[in-house]
């Protein structure tokens, strides 16, 4: 059988656990040869880290994409995390027209913020851009910040069910088929995640009270790890979750470790129970 190659186009934070030093190793562990269209390089990723250095490739963007076309590559799923900048959003669409095989899926991970708030490089050309990408996807996986930001809701810290299928009303609007939706609480000491596929599905677990950087990557590998496995949406929501959970409690303990989660010395043994 052909392996599936994924195409995944985000940063490289060369310390800090997340974005593409997260997605090789986890789409790995699930079987999938991953390619990567690195969007920026930083020397860290860029909550708690000062005076990080950032490169961005824009430039050098359609040069490996155009390499690609002249070599006849071509992918099984595009899987879009944090970008970095305005200008790299058109190389997306170009990589869904030229570089896919046919019945290949998009997944976008609108990264842009957390907590309420939008990450440090990010306005409201960015978000706008982000709002036109959904168009383009099959899946999309925010968090409850970056849907607020994409549906011009408020963000809440406490709310009710209405409040969150409203948010997914939105979405839809936006042109998105399939929503999974993380970070939804509706009651103290618990946390989940929402899946709409036109079928409104919530699976709940208990919330660790402390959070860290780069978990929604691991959430997203791990979700399309096990998604391009099974093809069961709710199921892979479900496990990303589990694994997001397991990796938090892995990295409690060690308080020298505050920047990541040490998913690691976990990972193989996750992928070979599921
Ligand atoms: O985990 C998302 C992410 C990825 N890459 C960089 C970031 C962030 C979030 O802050 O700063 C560079």
């Amino acid at each position: 059988m052909k392996t599936k190659k994924i195409i995944t186009m985000q940063d490289i934070s060369c310390y800090g656990q997340c974005s593409i030093t997260v997605a090789l190793p986890i789409l790995s562990a699930y079987g999938f040869e991953t390619a990567i269209l690195p969007s920026a390089i930083l020397s860290t990723h860029t909550a708690g880290f000062k005076d990080f250095f950032v490169h961005d490739l824009s430039e050098d963007l359609p040069k490996i994409i155009d390499h690609w076309k002249k070599e006849g590559i071509k992918y099984d799923l595009l899987y879009s995390g944090y970008l970095g900048d305005n200008k790299h959003f058109q190389y997306l669409l170009d990589i869904k027209k030229n570089l896919l095989n046919k019945g290949s899926l998009v997944v976008v991970d609108p990264v842009m913020g957390d907590h309420g708030k939008l990450y440090p490089a990010f306005g409201e050309e960015y978000v706008s851009n982000m709002k036109k990408l959904l168009k383009e996807a099959d899946i999309i996986l925010p968090n409850l910040t970056e849907a607020c930001f994409l549906t011009e809701k408020e963000y809440k810290e406490e709310y009710n069910e209405k409040y969150i299928k409203d948010i997914i009303k939105s979405l839809k609007q936006l042109g998105v088929k399939t929503v999974v939706l993380t970070g939804v609480s509706y009651e103290k000491g618990k946390t989940g995640v929402v899946v709409d596929d036109g079928k409104y599905q919530y699976y709940c677990h208990d919330k660790i009270e402390t959070s860290y950087h780069g978990t929604g990557d691991i959430y997203s590998s791990s979700f399309i790890g096990m998604y391009l496995k099974t093809k069961d949406l709710f199921y892979s929501a479900k496990c990303a979750a589990d694994f997001v959970v397991e990796c938090i409690k892995k990295t409690i303990k060690d308080k020298s470790h505050p920047y990541g989660v040490k998913f690691e010395s976990i990972l193989a043994d996750f992928v070979s129970k599921h």
